[in-house]
């Protein structure tokens, strides 16, 4: 069979608000361009994007365009744009922004049936049961799978909905020919291999998450391992780099202001013009040291996160956003970035009342008596 070569990225989100900054969004539109720029120059057959281009369903009409435009150059030029939507982009009564974009479904990426995926469900088993009732012939064909949600022996704290129980296809007999299992939703790209114990096998398909390519979350600072390229022999990461320096300081043991100015002020030089964004944390204690941070602003954009001294743990900075998925999540996530007992009860009994106006009634009524 004549070789062929693909790139695929997930979770590029684009339109998500990092920190309400314009430029960080304007920074994801760039990600997805230099994606388009890489896979034209490596001259690859297909881009497939396993979900989360978009970080809502309902995406503005300029990043439709954009994302239609980074489209047909690359269709203009040969290469198969394929993918699924995410659990962000999912399918409204049918139909997702990321197809309706130009990026086609997965099954219709090659004729040979090389590839199959299917959009995020909220009902992962619902894919699973699609794959497991592939017939067989099909099974035989495919080389590849997309999916988008949460492999439990990939990643521990799978949420029910999301849980793609991979391991009950029994892949490595089900699916004899299959080279990997491209994964998106987690935004680190951890990976592994499929292996029977039980029985010898020569066929091992690699299984893992692409990665967030742009910085989502303040944690994902750091973690970047490239863009997942198959080459025709080989799966491998290119090198990726954002070309926005992230950095991290605390404010309690930093260095000297005036040496990060001297450290810092050639930043946007070198990262096309870009202003570094210094994430500056600070905790209860250290907060008073903050206006040390003023030179800051004069080389980069700043912004400053509460972190909370945790025991046997290095601070941890709270990210409100991907933790307000379930109210547990939302239990600990309050938690951890609220101080008084009772802003912690006012907040989460809004949060999860249908009718946030009757906590905040009581409220009003408790902190009216206690005025008096
Ligand atoms: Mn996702």
């Amino acid at each position: 069979m004549e070789k062929y070569s693909f790139l695929a990225i997930a979770d590029v989100h684009l339109g998500w608000k990092l920190f309400n900054m314009p430029e960080l969004t304007q920074d994801l539109k760039d990600v997805f361009r230099r994606v388009v720029d890489l896979a034209l120059k490596k001259k690859v057959n297909y881009l497939f994007i396993v979900g989360d281009l978009f970080d809502t369903n309902k995406p503005s009409p300029d990043l439709i365009k954009f994302v239609r435009e980074q489209v047909t150059r690359l269709v203009s030029n040969g290469i198969v744009v394929s993918g699924i939507a995410g659990d962000h982009d999912k399918p409204i009564n049918d139909s997702a922004w990321v197809h309706l974009s130009g990026v086609i479904d997965v099954q219709d990426a090659s004729n040979k049936g090389l590839f199959v995926g299917y959009d995020y469900s909220d009902n992962s088993q619902e894919n699973i049961d699609k794959l497991a009732a592939l017939p067989i012939e099909q099974r035989e064909k495919a080389e590849w799978i997309f999916l988008h949600g949460q492999v439990p022996e990939l990643f521990m704290f799978t949420t029910d909905k999301k849980k793609l129980d991979i391991k009950s296809l029994d892949i490595i007999n089900t699916y004899p020919n299959l080279k990997g299992v491209v994964l998106g939703d987690i935004h680190t790209p951890i990976s592994g291999v499929i292996t029977d114990p039980a029985q010898k096998t020569t066929n091992e398909p690699w299984i893992g998450y692409c990665g967030s390519l742009g910085v989502i979350k303040t944690d994902e600072i750091g973690t970047k391992e490239g863009i997942l390229y198959w080459d025709g022999d080989q799966l491998i990461r290119l090198p990726f780099e954002i070309d926005r320096k992230f950095i991290r300081l605390n404010i309690a043991d930093s260095l000297k202001p005036i040496n990060w100015v001297v450290k810092y002020h050639n930043f946007f030089r070198n990262h096309n013009g870009k202003k570094p964004i210094f994430i500056v944390e600070y905790d209860k204690e250290s907060k008073k040291l903050l206006p040390e941070a003023a030179p800051l602003y004069e080389v980069g954009i700043v912004k400053t996160i509460q972190t909370r001294k945790q025991i046997d743990k290095t601070d941890e900075v709270i990210n409100i956003r991907s933790e307000l998925k379930t109210n547990n999540h939302m239990e600990a996530a309050l938690k951890d970035c609220t101080l008084e007992q009772d802003i912690y009860d006012l907040i989460l009994s809004t949060l999860v009342s249908d009718d946030p106006k009757v906590p905040l009634d009581q409220f009003k009524e408790l902190t009216l008596k206690d005025c008096q």
